[in-house]
């Protein structure tokens, strides 16, 4: 799920030639979906980076700092690469109440298509903080009280994530299409240091035991699945105050990004080729 930083660190190629390659392997990455048009819906509660993710795949050279404040989405967000594209990826809103209206359209495409890429984006909890106004002041009390609180969060976020995967799941079970299926989980930022626990909640949890039944359900000829992770961009995590609640990692650098945002292109690339 992730590369550890000595690996990345012996590797030869610097983390400038790395950044300027990126470009070129959306490029690639483009052409092969254009040319096999192969839809790639994006799954995902609220908040956990689908929207920056379709951007970053769009023009993953571009500094994101513009997407740094939240904006939630409303309606499927669809990104294109212009000229005479074909391919899409779709990003419904993550809002449990939006959702209702956007994911069954999108549940419905998919059943259509011979072969599809699902990408099912989550962030190990770290999803936007909406905490209610009584917690959000309780935070600024030092303290046991502070530390609970976020724990809450980050446990309810982790179960949304379960939610959405369950879901989803339910539904790649029932149709015939061959599904490819990529779990990206971003803000590796912000969880970096807690990577271990990070790996073994998604590779040898319930959310795996989803994947697993998928497997089970459609055979390895109809389904493949991936983990990847990512930070897409390094922001601490803050209220919309300002205040940083959970701040970047202590030793998590720009080449240990770039090395994984790389990971990422190449996941998806050899995906889409195999589908
Ligand atoms: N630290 C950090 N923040 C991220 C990352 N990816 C997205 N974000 C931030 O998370 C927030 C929600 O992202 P967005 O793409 O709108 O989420 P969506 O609701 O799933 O579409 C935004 O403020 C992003 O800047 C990441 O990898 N690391
Ligand atoms: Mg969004």
């Amino acid at each position: 799920m992730f590369i550890e930083p000595h690996v990345i660190v012996s590797a030869t190629v610097a983390t400038f030639e790395h950044r300027k390659t990126l470009s070129l392997a959306a490029k690639k990455l483009w052409t092969l979906i254009t040319k096999g048009r192969v839809p790639i819906i994006v799954f995902g509660p609220g908040g956990v980076g689908k929207t920056t993710l379709g951007h970053f795949l769009e023009t993953p050279e571009e500094r994101l700092l513009a997407m740094a404040k939240y904006d939630r989405s409303v309606e499927t967000e669809e990104f294109n690469l212009g000229g005479p594209v074909v391919a899409r990826v779709f990003v419904p809103p993550g809002q449990e109440f939006r959702r209702e209206l956007t994911w069954p359209h999108l549940y419905t495409m998919l059943a259509q298509e011979k072969r599809a890429l699902v990408v099912n984006v989550v962030s190990d909890g770290y999803h936007v903080l909406n905490l209610e106004p009584a917690l959000l002041s309780e935070l600024t009390n030092p303290g046991a009280k502070r530390k609970e609180i976020l724990e809450a969060f980050l446990a309810r976020g982790r179960e949304k994530e379960l939610a959405v995967v369950r879901a989803v799941t339910d539904h790649i079970c029932k149709i015939e299409s061959r599904v490819s299926m990529i779990t990206v989980v971003t803000k590796q930022d912000l969880w970096w240091e807690h990577r271990d626990q990070v790996q073994k909640h998604y590779e040898h949890g319930t959310y795996n035991r989803c994947v697993e039944s998928i497997l089970q359900a459609k055979g390895a000829q109809g389904f493949h699945h991936e983990f990847v992770s990512v930070s897409l961009v390094a922001n601490n995590l803050c209220t919309d105050s300002g205040e940083v609640v959970f701040p970047t990692a202590r030793g998590y650098d720009e080449n240990i990004q770039v090395a994984h945002q790389h990971k990422l292109m190449a996941t998806l690339f050899a995906l889409i080729k195999a589908i």
